[in-house]
């Protein structure tokens, strides 16, 4: 079942789809979402409606061209650590290999980040047996540089669990940060050569306001909160996330991309729906947000529709503003 690809409309129309991951591969766009299932069940800030349990692989010949479906390429019953919410995914391409990195809940209810190979970028993907060793969290980005270095983001507040693990170990009972407590930031780490783990293990890089001053975790305009993506633009690092409970997608920069980066201003306003999740992507020397929201299913948050909308630069590198309805 395929559609033409339409700007601001939902590309995918006979399932779910939220977290659009999008990749140039062998000169087509290809779409890494979630998959999310319909259900009635229960909805808390816990994230316990995002239920998904498998992947499908999206690819677009070209910007306006009809948006195939290459079926399912992972499901959860084929990855032994896994106990459930296979959420936000994201793909790379190295060592003639395209990887696919996914976070889920393992069987002690913590999320981890798996990883899983295949020699194409439709799938299907074959898991690792394990989670990536000290991988936690949520939403892995997965940014390749101009020199071949590969490098992991991941984070995610709430559901995603980042601020259980403040101490550096998992606390279940970790509660939310005080408002005037400096933000927690998402994590990276430097890829091992077979990108299969670390080189180094994860460390939290900091947000910080137009002063060099961290953001707080009272700042809920401009905190992190989840959905890092990193891509670079004129030799800039450019850090894109969701500020979560405000419902923004925003961007951060700086010049090496372990951080820490400085905030820049807001990508896209919000969409119908509490979540908002993107990737940008260059195609044919144009750029491109991918993101979701529900406007599909009337508005039901955990049924969502992965979208796209050009993205344009000022000549100062900063990023205009896009109104998704307008
Ligand atoms: O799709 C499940 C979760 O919702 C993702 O991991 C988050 O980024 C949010 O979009």
């Amino acid at each position: 079942m395929s559609k033409h690809a339409k700007q601001n409309e939902p590309l995918v129309t006979h399932l779910y789809t939220a977290d659009p991951s999008a990749h140039v591969f062998e000169d087509k766009i290809y779409i890494y979402p979630s998959h999310d299932l319909e259900h009635d069940g229960v909805s808390d800030d816990e994230g316990t409606q995002y239920t998904m349990e498998d992947y499908h692989v999206f690819s677009m010949d070209d910007i306006d061209a009809p948006v195939v479906d290459h079926g399912q390429v992972l499901h959860m019953k084929d990855v032994p650590w896994v106990s459930q919410q296979m959420w936000a995914p994201d793909a790379a391409f190295k060592n003639d290999t395209y990887y696919f990195y996914f976070p889920a809940k393992d069987k002690e209810g913590i999320f981890r980040i798996g990883v899983a190979t295949s020699d194409n970028p439709a799938g299907p993907f074959k898991p690792e047996p394990n989670y990536i060793p000290g991988s936690y969290s949520i939403d892995p980005a997965v940014f390749i540089d101009d020199d071949g270095k590969a490098y992991m983001y991941a984070g995610g507040l709430w559901g995603g669990q980042l601020e259980k693990w403040q101490t550096g170990k998992f606390d279940p009972d970790a509660g939310e940060q005080n408002p005037d407590e400096i933000a927690l930031g998402p994590w990276v780490a430097p890829m091992s050569d077979d990108m299969l783990t670390f080189a180094e293990p994860p460390v939290e890089f900091k947000i910080l306001d137009e002063n060099g001053k961290p953001l707080l975790a009272g700042d809920e305009d401009r905190r992190f909160f989840e959905a890092p993506w990193v891509h670079k633009y004129n030799g800039t690092y450019y850090l894109s996330y969701s500020t979560g409970s405000s419902h923004y997608i925003v961007y951060a920069t700086s010049d090496n991309p372990m951080g820490p980066f400085t905030y820049r201003g807001r990508i896209l306003e919000p969409v119908v729906g509490w979540t908002t999740h993107q990737s940008i992507v260059e195609f044919k020397g144009k750029w491109y947000l991918f993101y979701h929201d529900a406007s599909l299913s009337g508005g039901i948050d955990h049924r969502r529709s992965i979208k796209f909308t050009e993205i344009k630069y000022n000549e100062d590198g900063t990023i205009q503003t896009i109104h998704p309805y307008k």
